[in-house]
């Protein structure tokens, strides 16, 4: 199981970044190096990115991929998972069940367990976007109350809304993160 590790005020977390191929998942890791990466280290099946973000935060991207044929491989990658960014590209209405579909088979994955999760609705900055209210019912994530997540629109392309991803992700990850030894001390008799 991962654990979100604090030094100094420093966060340093583990993200997965899923969702169907052209979700905008790439174009996303290239819009958030506009903050610092540290390195690069491409290789067959996904990406994985450490990134500084703002306020403090350090994270690790895994972008898995979403070919149909890559998708079996998802699971492999969330053991150790603090966090799921699920992409959808908001254009794709026909297309919205299956990545729905997707995205619930990962949150029932053994490894997701109470793992918060930000859903990111791409694109909405194209005229033919569905808008939020109509994405936030037919994804139907009301039944998830084991968990803290949210759903945020954004456009990878334009930038839009990628501060205030960033900011949920790190209310997430606050909202995840376990009591410091300090904190159990503290509240423990001796
Ligand atoms: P993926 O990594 O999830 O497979 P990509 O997706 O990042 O490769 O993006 C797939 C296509 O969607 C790309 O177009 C990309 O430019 C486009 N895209 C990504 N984000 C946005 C967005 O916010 N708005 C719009 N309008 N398009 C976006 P191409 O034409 O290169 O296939």
């Amino acid at each position: 199981m991962g654990s979100v590790n604090s030094r100094g005020d420093r966060t340093e977390a583990q993200v997965v970044i899923m969702g169907l191929d052209s979700a905008g998942k790439t174009t996303l890791l290239y819009k958030l190096k506009g903050f610092k990466v540290v390195e690069t280290l491409p290789t067959v099946g996904f990406n994985v990115e450490p990134l500084e973000a703002p306020g403090h935060l350090s994270l690790t991207l895994w972008d898995v991929g979403g070919q149909t044929k890559l998708r079996a491989s998802w699971k492999d990658y969330l053991e150790g998972t603090d966090m799921l960014v699920y992409v959808l590209d908001s254009t794709d209405e026909a297309r919205l069940p299956e990545a729905v579909a997707e995205l619930r088979e990962v949150l029932d994955n053994p490894n997701m367990v109470n793992i918060p999760f930000l859903v990111l609705a791409n694109k909405q900055e194209a005229p033919d976007a569905l808008p939020l209210p109509e994405i936030r019912g037919r994804l139907g994530l009301e039944m998830f109350q084991d968990r803290p997540w949210e759903l945020r629109g954004c456009s990878a392309l334009t930038g839009e809304g990628l501060q205030e991803a960033l900011q949920s992700l790190q209310n997430l990850l606050k909202a995840h993160s376990p009591p410091s030894a300090e904190d159990g001390r503290a509240g423990s008799p001796d």
